[in-house]
């Protein structure tokens, strides 16, 4: 449903990027079925720093569990790691975790460091965090995913091979199918012998899950609910939040914990930007984020599955997460 009124004054002065954003809210509210809305654009300045919050909430161990598992094989995975090396990671994050390996990695010859993001706030803070590392040099590049390991990889050093990190479980949020796909495209921008250093969270128990993904003091409904005030301060919409619930329920078919924004009543959501109106019934939802929680087994098929040899598994035990290294074949 256009407002004619909006279409020439809006579309043409938008920056792509938040035309894009408008492009993909519209697109997810307006499907017949189950709403939806990608979960990247989670990460505004926002989103990025409740999420920090998150990752030392003592009912979410996934990111302290991921850190675990570097600093404890950083030294071993260095030892293994071909030279010359350089690194690149997807969604860096603040970069904390990251720090570890690359200490280890430093041998007296500088190690390159690509941190790819798309959040500039998380950049940032990336670039802060790690270019006080002894032999690092730290080259952020804003962009998505793929974009970001073509252009590191067209940049590669005549005979360096690259290690490419993909920590933190962010593989989880692809939905069945979209993972395996995600990573042969990652495969396709390598070379044999190159490196894939995999974070994924581990099945565990339903309500050790339930817990993680909304924890009683409502860090994790912030960061869900920040999603629809983004929106109304970067695509002029009108969601009041507190007519939304943030919800988190297990898929057992999908083997992932879902986020959903509930919609308490029966309203309709101006989204001015998008030249869109929103209809929401009672009790309907939009699906935000999905996280898949993998078996060791199912990692080493996915590896095999996109063109990679897994190498070596190393996992915490005291929150269920796995560090997966995939040799490109
Ligand atoms: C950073 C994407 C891995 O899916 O567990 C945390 C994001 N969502 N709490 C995850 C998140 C809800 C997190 N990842």
């Amino acid at each position: 449903m256009s407002m004619r009124g909006f279409d020439v004054l809006v579309t043409e002065r938008l920056p792509a990027a938040t035309a894009q954003f408008a492009a993909d809210v519209r697109a997810g509210l307006e499907r017949a079925g189950q709403k939806e809305l990608p979960s990247k654009y989670f990460y505004d300045a926002v989103g990025s720093a409740l999420f920090e919050a998150i990752s030392v909430m003592p009912e979410y161990g996934l990111t302290r569990a991921d850190e675990r598992v570097l600093r404890e094989h950083a030294g071993e995975i260095a030892r293994m790691a071909p030279t010359p090396l350089s690194v690149c990671e997807l969604g860096s994050g603040s970069g904390k975790k990251t720090r570890w390996i690359l200490e280890a990695l430093y041998r007296g010859q500088n190690v390159s460091y690509y941190p790819i993001e798309i959040s500039a706030a998380a950049l940032a803070s990336c670039e802060r965090e790690l270019s006080l590392v002894d032999g690092i040099s730290v080259v952020g590049v804003e962009r998505e995913y793929l974009d970001g390991l073509r252009e590191v990889a067209a940049r590669r050093e005549e005979g360096a091979h690259l290690l490419v990190l993909f920590l933190g479980s962010t593989i989880g949020n692809f939905d069945s199918g979209a993972d395996r796909r995600f990573l042969q495209s990652v495969r396709q921008t390598l070379i044999a012998g190159d490196w894939l250093l995999l974070g994924a969270d581990l099945v565990k128990p339903l309500n050790q899950l339930l817990a993680a993904y909304d924890d009683p003091a409502g860090v994790t409904a912030a960061f869900n609910l920040n999603l629809l005030a983004r929106i109304n301060r970067e695509l002029d919409a009108d969601f009041h939040l507190r007519q939304f619930e943030h919800v988190a329920r297990f898929n057992e078919r999908t083997n992932s914990i879902e986020m959903h924004l509930l919609s308490k009543k029966a309203q309709t959501v101006t989204i001015g930007r998008a030249e869109f109106m929103a209809q929401f019934r009672e009790g309907e939802s939009i699906w935000t984020e999905s996280s898949h929680k993998y078996s060791l087994a199912e990692l080493k098929t996915l590896a095999i599955a996109s063109g990679f040899d897994c190498q070596e598994q190393w996992i915490d035990q005291e929150w269920q997460f796995a560090e997966s290294l995939f040799i490109a074949r």
